[in-house]
């Protein structure tokens, strides 16, 4: 099997002192990084929103960040600004490793987020991933970075379903966990074939 490490979304705005910061997002940096040499592919996916983003609770008159609203591809949770793109909140935390293969941006569409690296929320619109990885006959997936219960979540579920051998490292993964979250998370992960370890 080809085996690749997919790092998601270790950037500044969502460790501490960033605009969406996960509690201890900067504790699984070095453990990433020690982690990369044992795969044969390393992809870093990067949150990579234009400014005034229809995720963006200021973007929504009268919402406020955590707030949930409809879409027209679904529910959608109204995030505080984050990740815009060329900001250094956007950019990756500064300890990483970021010499990896692929640097895979998404949820670059104003009116469409992107949490999994696969598919837009529409849960439809690709990202490309698939194709890239395909191509380069990688079957084996680990997952790990930021956040547990959203961006890692939907990627690694969407893995699965596409057909992938996935893993998610939990000790090198930090949540949001808000309103039952993580626990949600690691159920729909498993209930989609995703080990957790
Ligand atoms: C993420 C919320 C909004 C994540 C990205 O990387 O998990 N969460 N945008
Ligand atoms: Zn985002």
């Amino acid at each position: 099997m080809t085996h690749a490490l997919l790092v998601i979304d270790v950037q500044n705005d969502f460790c501490p002192g960033g605009a969406l910061a996960v509690a201890e997002g900067d504790e699984i940096v070095a453990p990433i990084n020690a982690m990369m040499d044992e795969f044969d592919a390393v992809i870093l996916t990067q949150d990579w929103h234009p400014a005034g983003h229809s995720s963006f609770a200021s973007s929504h008159d009268g919402k406020n960040p955590f707030d949930l609203v409809d879409m027209p591809y679904g529910p959608q949770v109204l995030w505080p600004d984050h990740c815009v793109q060329g900001t250094r909140g956007a950019g990756f935390h500064p300890e990483l490793r970021t010499y990896g293969d692929l640097i895979l941006r998404k949820g670059f569409r104003s009116a469409i987020d992107s949490y999994s690296a696969f598919f837009e929320n529409d849960h439809q619109t690709p990202t490309g991933l698939k194709g890239y990885l395909d191509t380069r006959g990688i079957d084996r997936l680990t997952l790990v970075g930021l956040a547990t219960d959203y961006c890692v979540r939907y990627s690694a579920v969407d893995a699965a379903r596409l057909g992938f051998d996935v893993t998610v490292r939990m000790g090198a993964c930090r949540a949001i966990d808000m309103d039952g979250s993580l626990a949600a998370a690691e159920q729909a992960m498993r209930d989609a074939g995703v080990v957790l370890t």
